[in-house]
């Protein structure tokens, strides 16, 4: 091809995941599939390594398998490799890996392809730095000269340390599509990437999941940010705005995008899915139910359950919700006006009655209660739990991480959780961040498998909660059995 007509070309790159744990979840870099679907849109060609796809036929090729093994959604767990632990970290327990690809599928892919114009590489949780970091270094390797792009969610939070540490060339915060595209307008030499960007959050182009060799799922957003303010999330400091799209857009998307990529599973990333219930997402679901699909939508986000009202969960039956997590947090009162009034038991009550009248198991429901929170008793979590088993929910806790930029995260340094600028590494979920001893990660540990034992429980129809019930037959035989010698 003439070198003059040739098109600019553009690596998009989505890293290892290095954690404790990691599992496929809904998990896609869509940020990434949004900036190449909208720098495809505007001439440019996009190509994509993502080195937690399943399906790269080498990989499958050491694992002995001819297809990756998934649930029946489409999910399942990340191939990984064992690695030593970070020094900060070496007191944990459990072993540290490499979640993805082994390294060295990745340098052939890089091997295997001409240079790229540009690299844009994306970035998820802030503790997750070291997989970025390493992409950057083996494309520098590679790809000498090839200007890198780094966005996502570690570098709108951390844009300081990420410049430093990583050294992109360009470093995007916050909504990349536009940037992105002005940036590669004098890289590329393309100035048309600079003009005309749309201005309604409806004209931008769906996720570009034609860049995967297969689609095991599809993801999408039926809005942008959130309106609330919680103390401990940083959604507001990624996206300050809060923008719903038009109902029929998001239908439309729905349907023409399962049909294409022949998928059954969708996925809300949304941080606000129920807002304005009436005039957003009931039109939505209406239609959803209507056309008769059989589709199946996941929201592995946690839901405001404040909305769903009797209409509401007859829709979310009705439309195919099938995974759904209700946001809990805590049952305090001081602790729920502290991080925003979002939900009181009351209402969590009601809208688990609501699911249940609609068609809903209990136990097909999850609710997320946090802790680990700066001065948060463990009876406060014990309750919370408890409360979400008497509904007969099962219970997904998470461990509060300290993120940048957040009201929580400041508390967690003046009250002396922190130091003053703590690496990321010791922020992640898995470690209870703001203790980081043994002893707390084995009290979190006895917590997560007394709260594993309900779920459990709720499986095999054991309630311990009623008055009445085992409950007590169980406290008089704990008490017996503390007497005997
Ligand atoms: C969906 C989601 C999840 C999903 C899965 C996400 C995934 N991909 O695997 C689930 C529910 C599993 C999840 C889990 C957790 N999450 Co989460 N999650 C999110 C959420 C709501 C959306 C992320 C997203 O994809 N947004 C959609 C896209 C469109 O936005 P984006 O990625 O920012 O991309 C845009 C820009 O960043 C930019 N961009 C992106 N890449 C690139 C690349 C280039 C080159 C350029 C130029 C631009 C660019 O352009 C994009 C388009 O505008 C965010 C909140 C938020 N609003 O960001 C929290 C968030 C990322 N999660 C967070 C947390 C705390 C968690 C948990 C730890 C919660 C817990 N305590 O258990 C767990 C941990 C998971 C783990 N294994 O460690 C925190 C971040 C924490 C951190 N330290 O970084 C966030 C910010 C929410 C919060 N509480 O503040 N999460
Ligand atoms: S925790 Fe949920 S409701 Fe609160 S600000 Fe973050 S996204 Fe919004």
């Amino acid at each position: 091809m003439d070198m003059a007509t040739k098109t600019p070309h553009v690596l998009c790159i989505n890293p290892w995941i290095y954690d404790f744990a990691a599992y496929d979840h809904f998990s896609r870099p869509l940020g990434l599939l949004y900036v190449a679907a909208y720098l495809k849109s505007r001439g440019v060609e996009a190509s994509l390594i993502d080195c937690m796809d399943k399906h790269h036929p080498d990989l499958l090729k050491r694992q002995g398998r001819s297809k990756p093994k998934l649930t029946r959604y489409g999910i399942g767990q990340f191939h990984r490799e064992i690695i030593p632990n970070p020094e900060c970290l070496s007191y944990m327990p459990r072993h540290f890996a490499r979640y993805g690809w082994p390294e060295d599928i990745f340098i052939s892919e890089l091997k295997n392809r001409p240079a790229p114009d540009a690299i844009l590489v994306t970035s998820g949780m802030t503790y997750w730095y070291p997989g970025p970091r390493r992409v950057i270094e083996l494309c520098r390797e590679h790809f000498p000269g090839v200007p890198i792009l780094l966005g996502g969610i570690y570098a709108s939070l951390m844009p300081d340390h990420a410049q430093q540490l990583l050294a992109p060339d360009h470093l995007v915060t916050g909504p990349g599509e536009i940037e992105a595209a002005n940036i590669l307008a004098d890289i590329l030499k393309m100035p048309h990437l600079r003009e005309n960007h749309p201005t309604n959050i409806d004209d931008f182009p769906y996720p570009a999941f034609e860049l995967y060799r297969h689609v095991d799922y599809y993801i999408t957003m039926a809005s942008r940010g959130c309106p609330f303010r919680c103390t401990f999330c940083a959604t507001y400091k990624i996206d300050e705005n809060f923008n719903q799209r038009k109902p029929d857009a998001v239908i439309e998307e729905i349907f023409s995008q399962t049909r294409r990529f022949r998928v059954k599973d969708v996925a809300f990333y949304d941080d606000a899915l129920f807002m304005q219930a009436k005039k957003h997402i009931k039109p939505i679901l209406r239609e959803v139910a209507a056309r008769k699909k059989d589709l199946r939508f996941h929201t592995p986000n946690g839901l405001h359950a404040r909305y769903i009202d009797e209409e509401l969960a007859q829709l979310m039956f009705d439309s195919g919700f099938k995974t759904i997590r209700l946001s809990l947090e805590s049952v305090a009162k001081e602790r729920m006006r502290d991080i925003h009034n979002k939900i009181t038991p009351g209402e969590m009550t009601r809208a688990v009655k609501n699911l249940i009248k609609a068609g809903y198991r209990p136990r097909d429901l999850e609710t997320y209660i946090i802790m680990g929170l700066p001065n948060q008793p463990q009876e406060e979590v014990l309750e919370t739990i408890l409360y979400a088993n008497s509904l007969g929910i099962h219970v997904r806790l998470a461990s509060f991480s300290p993120i940048p930029g957040t009201k929580d995260y400041e508390r967690a340094i003046e009250n002396g959780y922190l130091p003053k600028d703590p690496d990321p590494l010791i922020t992640n979920t898995s470690v209870i961040p703001l203790f980081r001893t043994r002893e707390a990660y084995d009290e979190f540990y006895n917590i997560s498998q007394f709260t594993r034992m309900l779920n459990e429980g709720l499986k095999l129809d054991v309630k311990l909660i009623p008055e009445n019930g085992l409950r007590q037959t169980l406290f008089k035989a704990f008490d017996r059995v503390r007497t005997w010698e």
